[in-house]
């Protein structure tokens, strides 16, 4: 069965090419799909720009878009147990998590859903009374949809929906590491209904089909999420023809915990914030910001848990995380480690693959601590996507000094995603988390969030913003209509003389 969709038809790779996914837990053949080429993305390009200009969903009334969307929520709902199995078995992630995966997606889909219809533009007041003067929402156009392997549908929902609601047509292109999902969702929204080329799939290599997907006049927005030196090739690729761009990056997230904080409830969620998903999330809090005070307690609590946190695939019930998405990924995280430790970083836990059988076939990576880490540290600085913490400690004169030491560390990053603030005293959270450059703040929590709040980055974790309100006006035009109801000669320029003069005093005169 072929695996690229483009104008409504499925088809295979224009040179034949296919790729095998393999369950990144045991290395079983997941799939074969097909691996488009240059030619089968400018197809696509082509046929959502067709589509946009001629087809009638950028028309279609927003109580239609919003019933699609709403079909598409209540289908996932119905198939869920499927679609989740699909996405454990390309992530090689615990059943559990991406059943959670699919609520959240059901979440997104409906959010948007709601969003089509609650706003339609506004009147504004041009202060003539001749006038009507309003601003309205358009489609942006052709979207180009690019999306990474740890969420693979989850991230989709978060482009795919605000698309669709805002009446824009697009080309997806999911990691070509996980791309059963997307094939899923395609083709539900063509059962659906969704009118030919408006939804388009591209699967492959980015390297491979990125330039065609990126580069074309006819693309008008490009929504990226993944890895920083990726983003910057797309921005480039975006510029000569100023397309928009939205950017998810990743972080570099601090996790602040001060001596005052609720001990268990920080120990457990300093755990849970970086070694969810084996730190292949976004916003992990991979670096924690300890009070010294309390450093050596803490972080002896923290390697005692992590040493003991089990490791296993999709069905076992008893795994509290999985593998890494690839042999290449956990080679990156090992490189990564080894830095850290040459660096100077003190090796608490981890740092090594597990040695039980079981998991030989899956590349898995123990959670791993890296203690007493600095701001001058590669493994503090650069993203490991990995399940790797690195302890930093802070100290202060008083607790103004505290706070400051605190806030000066959690921001020396060139990320800024997401970050948490551990404290009982509410001032404090609230002094510290107006201080942090970073698109979310929790306190006393780490990792909820909901799709009625705005998610991106400052700094170099992105540009723009998903979920929320904005999440729908990324992919919305404004055009403001001014309509005059009683159309009058200017007679600014060469205006015929008439009985009309001026006199001395420029005051005029009517004969
Ligand atoms: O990501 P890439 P990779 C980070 C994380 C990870 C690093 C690299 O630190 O270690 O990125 O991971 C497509 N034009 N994140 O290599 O390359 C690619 O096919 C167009 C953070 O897997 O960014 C895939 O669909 N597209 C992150 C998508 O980009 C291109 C999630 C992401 O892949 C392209 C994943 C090109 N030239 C990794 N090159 C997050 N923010 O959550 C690649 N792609």
């Amino acid at each position: 069965m072929p695996t690229l969709f483009i104008e409504g038809r499925w088809r295979e790779a224009s040179d034949g090419t296919t790729r095998a996914i393999h369950c990144p837990a045991d290395g079983a053949l997941v799939a074969t799909v097909d691996e488009a080429t240059e030619e089968d993305a400018t197809d696509a390009v082509r046929a959502a720009h067709d589509a946009f200009e001629n087809g009638p969903w950028p028309r279609t009334p927003s109580p239609e878009r919003a019933a699609l969307l709403h079909r598409l929520a209540d289908r996932l709902e119905a198939e869920k147990e499927t679609v989740a199995r699909l996405e454990a078995l390309d992530t090689g992630k615990r059943m559990v998590e991406a059943r959670i995966d699919m609520d959240d997606v059901i979440g997104v889909f409906r959010h948007f859903a709601g969003l089509a219809q609650a706003d339609a533009g506004r009147v504004v007041d041009a202060g003539m009374p001749t006038v009507r003067s309003r601003v309205v929402h358009e489609p942006v156009g052709v979207c180009t949809l690019i999306t990474p392997w740890n969420f693979p549908l989850l991230q989709t929902s978060w482009k795919v929906a605000p698309a669709l609601a805002a009446g824009c047509t697009f080309v997806l292109k999911p990691s070509e590491l996980t791309p059963s999902t997307a094939i899923w969702l395609v083709r539900t929204l063509a059962d659906l209904g969704l009118p030919d080329g408006v939804a388009n799939l591209v699967l492959g290599a980015g390297d491979r089909v990125g330039p065609a997907l990126t580069e074309p006049r006819e693309v008008d927005l490009v929504s990226f999420t993944g890895g920083l030196a990726t983003g910057r090739r797309i921005m480039a690729s975006a510029a000569p023809t100023v397309k928009k761009i939205a950017l998810e990056l990743g972080g570099k997230n601090p996790n602040i915990v001060f001596a005052d904080a609720d001990w268990d409830a920080a120990i457990d969620n300093a755990l849970t914030a970086v070694f969810l998903d084996s730190g292949q999330v976004c916003s992990a809090g991979t670096r924690l910001v300890v009070e010294d005070s309390i450093h050596d307690a803490f972080v002896d609590e923290l390697v005692e848990r992590a040493a003991r946190i089990r490791l296993g695939g999709p069905d076992d019930e008893q795994a509290e995380t999985g593998p890494l998405i690839s042999a290449a990924h956990r080679e990156k995280v090992e490189a990564y480690v080894a830095a850290g430790i040459e660096e100077g970083a003190v090796l608490r836990v981890g740092g090594a693959r597990p040695d039980d059988p079981a998991l030989a076939d899956g590349f898995y990576y123990l959670p791993t601590i890296l203690d007493e880490c600095s701001a001058d540290m590669s493994c503090v600085q650069d993203e490991s996507f990995g399940p790797v913490l690195t302890v930093e400690r802070f100290t202060g004169a008083d607790a103004d000094g505290l706070e400051e030491a605190a806030v000066s560390i959690a921001n020396d990053t060139i990320y800024g995603l997401a970050g948490a603030v551990w404290t009982q005293d509410a001032g404090r959270a609230e002094r510290v988390a107006a201080r942090l450059r970073h698109g979310t703040i929790w306190i006393n929590d780490y990792h909820p969030y909901v799709p009625q709040a705005e998610w991106g980055g400052f700094k170099q974790s992105g540009i723009g913003r998903e979920l929320g309100v904005a999440g729908l006006d990324e992919y919305r035009e404004s055009k403001h209509v001014w309509h005059n109801t009683r159309p009058a000669p200017t007679g600014w320029f060469g205006a015929p003389q008439d009985e009309t003069s001026t006199d001395d005093n420029g005051t005029e005169e009517h004969a």
